[in-house]
């Protein structure tokens, strides 16, 4: 049986299904309560964007504006073609707010050429300088003026391509632009979003996703109807391997493929990913920025904690506050929340979030209701699975540490004493370390909570382990590898993976799987086994030739020791008494990245005949301590 690939149409749906309701299914007529139009409304440049206003028909008061803009289509299209749900939950609707969607220049129903996450313009200087701060200025200017019954302010929010839109189009804010709600916002693609983490390209995720999102000849024509990619088998990692070098999965995109093209063959930090870079701009915001994430988002993890830092510094005068929760991609949006996989979080963390977060933000800002008194950083600690108030993220009263590797796979707080110690493997990219142990074509979103147990089988993976823990260790921000290694090769991956091993009498897990239409468990393991769990708390790969700079990448000299330092992305994870802390290494993690060749080149150009064997050190010793930094809280010490 021919499977088509699922994830894509998974992210259309959920991306037109913004169009089509939250978790929280709803029970609210919305053709019953809002009156649908739709609007070619005009830019600086006399370009169209096309707009579907949904207005209350109750017009005894007036409402706020709430807008979204999307290169995923605001469909369906046509005053009679309603969505079932208008805003980030059915609240929203219920509360009455003048919803409205917008297709981005170039997409679907707009005028305009589509430019992947179009660069700001920092110095305009004639009407043609056009970007998304531009094009929401222009539509607030031109809805204040043309809506009858709004009540002077608007607001905008929008999830992961959205999430861009949301953020790049609050720079230069517009005076009625009074809350906005960046979530999974895209900031820098090659910096840790969609497209490389630590160098490495994130190929299943990208090639997926391009086979999905294509260039339009004609966007302002009716959308055609999305034909899914044929992969022709369930098995992405033999598919991926067969593909070989990843300038082979172009021609497997008809020629269609300029988007997917430009992702794979800026492979270092260039020109074009600098002029995408969201950060340095996010300037001159005058509204209140709630700017969101989950832990365990497989596409846009750093993208929120770029932009609410980013804000921070930029625009100190400003209500900016972050939250984090458990959740995949858009999984605020999407889930109850209650666990990931076999990781258990013991509520309902979506439902939380959507009712005494979301709504009472922009119901504050928008319309004046009580203020919300959300801190700086409202953030769920996973592992002891309550919510945190903290103000400031990472909390400031964090101690760093550093958990070193030792001989014979131990892992400690105290630094090695040996004079010399190293361990190694050989990496084969014939053979790479896959990142789930079933079969899969996407990349399913439980993998960043799966159980490790089957990479620690291989030789190799170096697996490293604290004895029991006596109390409760609780971690913070980033998690920093430092590691002294070599290779026999000239370009390595050193792919890390910090894990919570449960304690073998561990409890069965009490989930009801209905929920997580995605989740896949292992193989053989039955679906509630949780005695032994490895749980991935937080894993990265590095692309070692990037150790100096991203923009000059550097070969290794075969045997050599070098120094390997990176971040991972954040986290608030409690190790209780009784787990075990581990760390995993390795140079593959096949197909969530590409493979390295293990020969210093230009990697989409690689032959076949590139891809060599190399045998892997890692040091722990006194002059050569390899370890993982972090940040360890006291005990509990945020806002009570
Ligand atoms: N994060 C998705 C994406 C955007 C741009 C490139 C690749 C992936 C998205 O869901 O918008």
């Amino acid at each position: 049986m021919r499977r088509i690939l699922p994830v894509w149409i998974a992210v259309f749906c959920f991306a037109s299904a913004f169009a089509q309701n939250s978790a929280d299914k709803p029970d609210f007529d919305v053709r019953a309560h809002y009156t649908k139009y739709e609007y070619r409304i005009p830019m600086r440049d006399g370009i169209h964007l096309f707009t579907s206003i949904y207005v209350p028909k109750d017009s005894s008061r007036s409402y706020p504006f709430l807008i979204n803009r999307t290169p995923y289509s605001i469909g369906p299209y046509g005053v009679d073609n309603y969505r079932k749900q208008l805003g980030p939950s059915p609240d929203f609707d219920r509360a009455g707010y003048i919803f409205v969607d917008q297709d981005v220049r170039g997409r679907w129903m707009s005028e305009g050429q589509f430019v992947e996450m179009r660069p700001h313009i920092d110095h305009k200087t004639s009407n043609k300088d056009v970007d998304d701060s531009t094009d929401l200025y222009d539509t607030i200017d031109w809805l204040l003026k043309n809506i009858p019954n709004n009540n002077g302010n608007a607001g905008i929010w929008g999830i992961s391509y959205p999430g861009f839109y949301t953020s790049a189009s609050i720079i230069d804010s517009h005076p009625a632009l009074k809350a906005a709600s960046p979530e999974a916002p895209m900031t820098n693609l090659f910096m840790g979003d969609d497209a490389y983490h630590g160098g490495a390209f994130m190929l299943a995720a990208n090639f997926g996703f391009y086979a999905f999102f294509k260039p339009q000849e004609h966007p302002e024509l009716p959308p055609k109807a999305f034909v899914p990619f044929d992969f022709g088998t369930e098995n992405g990692y033999n598919f991926y391997l067969h593909a070989g070098p990843i300038s082979n999965l172009s021609k497997l995109l008809q020629g269609n493929s300029w988007l997917y093209d430009d992702q794979m063959r800026h492979d270092t930090y260039d020109d074009y990913w600098k002029a995408r870079n969201l950060a340095p701009h996010l300037k001159n915001i005058h509204c209140a920025v709630l700017t969101v994430g989950g832990w365990f988002d497989a596409e846009d993890l750093q993208g929120p904690f770029t932009t609410f830092h980013s804000i921070d510094k930029n625009n100190p005068d400003i209500f900016n506050a972050l939250v984090v929760g458990p959740w995949v991609h858009g999984g605020w949006y999407r889930y109850d929340g209650e666990h990931l996989g076999r990781a258990d979080f013991a509520s309902n963390t979506g439902d939380f979030y959507r009712k005494n977060i979301l709504f009472p933000f922009f119901e504050h800002y928008l319309k004046g209701a009580t203020d919300t008194n959300l801190p700086k950083a409202y953030v769920f600690e996973t592992g002891t699975n309550v919510w945190r108030r903290y103000s400031a993220w990472p909390p400031e009263n964090a101690s760093a540490k550093t958990l070193y590797l030792h001989p014979n796979g131990v892992l400690s707080f105290d630094a090695p004493n040996d004079s010399s110690g190293f361990d190694e493997y050989v990496s084969d990219p014939a053979h790479p370390v896959p990142f789930v142990n079933y079969t899969a074509l996407d990349v399913p979103q439980e993998y960043m909570v799966s159980d490790q147990r089957f990479a620690a089988t291989r030789t190799d993976v170096l697996t490293y382990e604290t004895p029991v823990l006596d109390e409760d260790v609780t971690i913070v921000g980033p998690v920093s590898p430092k590691l002294f290694v070599s290779t026999s090769g000239t370009d390595s991956d050193w792919d890390v993976k910090l894990i919570d091993v449960y304690p073998n009498d561990y409890p069965d897990s009490k989930l009801d799987k209905r929920e997580n239409r995605r989740e896949r468990t292992d193989v053989g393991m039955p679906a509630f086994e949780m005695g032994g769990y490895e749980q991935l708390i937080r894993g990265e790969p590095f692309r070692g030739k990037f150790r100096h700079s991203f923009e000059k990448p550097e070969a290794f000299t075969p045997g050599k020791v070098e120094e390997v330092n990176f971040n991972m992305q954040d986290v608030n994870h409690t190790f209780q008494r009784g787990h075990r802390i581990m760390v995993q290494i390795q140079s593959s993690w096949f197909p969530l990245t590409d493979r390295n060749p293990q020969t210093f080149l230009n990697i989409p150009d690689a032959k076949p005949s590139d891809f060599v064997k190399a045998t892997e050190r890692v040091y722990h010793s006194k002059t050569k301590p390899s370890g993982i930094a972090v940040k360890v809280m006291p005990a509990y010490a945020g806002e009570k």
